[in-house]
Order: structure tokens, then sequence, then C-alpha cells
């Protein structure tokens, strides 16, 4: 059985708990309950020197980063549908992959926290950052129902914790109707779990 690692609150941890649920496959959990990374164990930064949630141990090794997790999963279970090996099809997965990474980590993520008290920041330059992300996908989603192919991929998952709560990053979606109507699409996806603490 494989074992995440992670931390309740945790959006990123929440991409891989919500991969899972859509893969139905079963997993074991270790829930940190502390979020900062100076409170693991010693034994767990063998594996993982970035001490950073979520880690997956599978197959005898750590893998850590959701992105890297998500690639893991959807290969290992799925085949060709969450992520195709097709060079152009993984060309396009991988763009929103770095897009989910970069403004949507720093620009929806960190307005999040600096609105909640977690982080110190200057919150209009990460919404500023964050708008540049919603706009790209508006632009995307106007024309496609999914992000990177003609069915959800890795990249649907990976964008959408963070732009699904984008209020609480200081930005509503009313200006994004496109948007609004692939946030409904995933919560249909058969499996799909909401971004809560995982009982158990
Ligand atoms: N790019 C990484 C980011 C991981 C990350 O920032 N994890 C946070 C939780 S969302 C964490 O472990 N924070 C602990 C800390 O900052 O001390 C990923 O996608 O996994």
């Amino acid at each position: 059985m494989m074992t995440l690692f992670e931390h309740p609150g945790s959006s990123n941890c929440y991409k891989i708990r919500l991969m899972f649920a859509l893969l139905g496959v079963d997993y074991a959990c270790v829930t940190f309950e502390h979020a900062k990374s100076h409170n693991r164990s010693s034994e767990f930064l063998k594996q993982n020197p970035r001490g950073l949630v979520p880690v997956l141990e599978a197959e005898g090794n750590y893998i850590w980063d959701s992105t890297a997790i998500l690639v893991y999963l959807a290969r290992r279970f799925d085949g060709e549908s969450w992520l195709s090996v097709d060079g152009l099809a993984m060309s396009r997965v991988m763009q929103w992959l770095a897009l989910s990474q970069s403004e949507i980590l720093h620009g929806l993520m960190a307005a999040r926290h600096i609105i909640l008290g977690k982080r110190r920041g200057v919150l209009e330059d990460a919404q500023g950052l964050g708008r540049v992300a919603l706009g790209v996908l508006e632009d995307r989603l106007q024309r496609n129902n999914w992000l990177a192919s003609e069915g959800p991929t890795i990249a649907d998952i990976a964008c959408y914790p963070h732009v699904s709560r984008a209020p609480e990053s200081g930005i509503p979606l009313d200006a994004y109707p496109a948007m609004r109507r692939w946030i409904a699409r995933v919560e249909e996806l058969p499996g799909w779990v909401p971004w809560t603490p995982r009982a158990g």
C-alpha cells in the first residue's frame, strides 16, 4: 500500500488526495499536525530533504512534490488519459503544470496565505500574479472544456484547488464565467472529493 505524507490544510496535498479518489486507488496517510517543515522528523527529512509535503512512498521510493506525484499516479494507475506520453500531448499538460507551480502558487496561493495571516508579502503583487493565471486559464476555457486535452488530465487537477478558491485570495470569479463552468465540471467528475481533512 502506498503512503501519502501530508498536511490536511495543504492545497498541494489535496491535489494528491483528489487524484487518488478519481483513480479509485486506496492509500495510507501519515498526517503531520504542524504545517511547518521544521517540525518534521529527521527520518522524514532523510527521505525528503526539502521537508515539504506532499511526499508519496510508493514501491520503496519517496516521491516529493505534488507535480511529480501526479505524474507518477497518472502513469502508474491510468495509462494514457490523465497523462499521455505522446510528446505534444505531454507538453500541453506540462505547460499547465508549470502555471500551477508559478503564477497560481506565487499568486493565488500566496494572496490567500497573506489574507489568512499565514505569511507576509504584498497582497496586491500576489493578486496581480494570480490575475495573470486566471486570465490565461479563462482564455483557454472559453474555447475548451479542459485545459490540456479533450478530457480531464492532471493539468486540471493541478490548477483546480487554488483557482476554485480564488475568492479566498480576494479575487471574485464573477468575471470568469468559463472558469466557473470548468470548476463545476471538475466537481462533477466521478470520485471527486472536496478539499477537507481526510477522515481516518
Ligand atoms: N511545489 C511543492 C510545494 C510544496 C509545499 O509548499 N508544501 C507546503 C504545504 S502546501 C509545506 O510543506 N510547507 C511547510 C513549510 O513551508 O514549512 C509541491 O507542489 O509539492
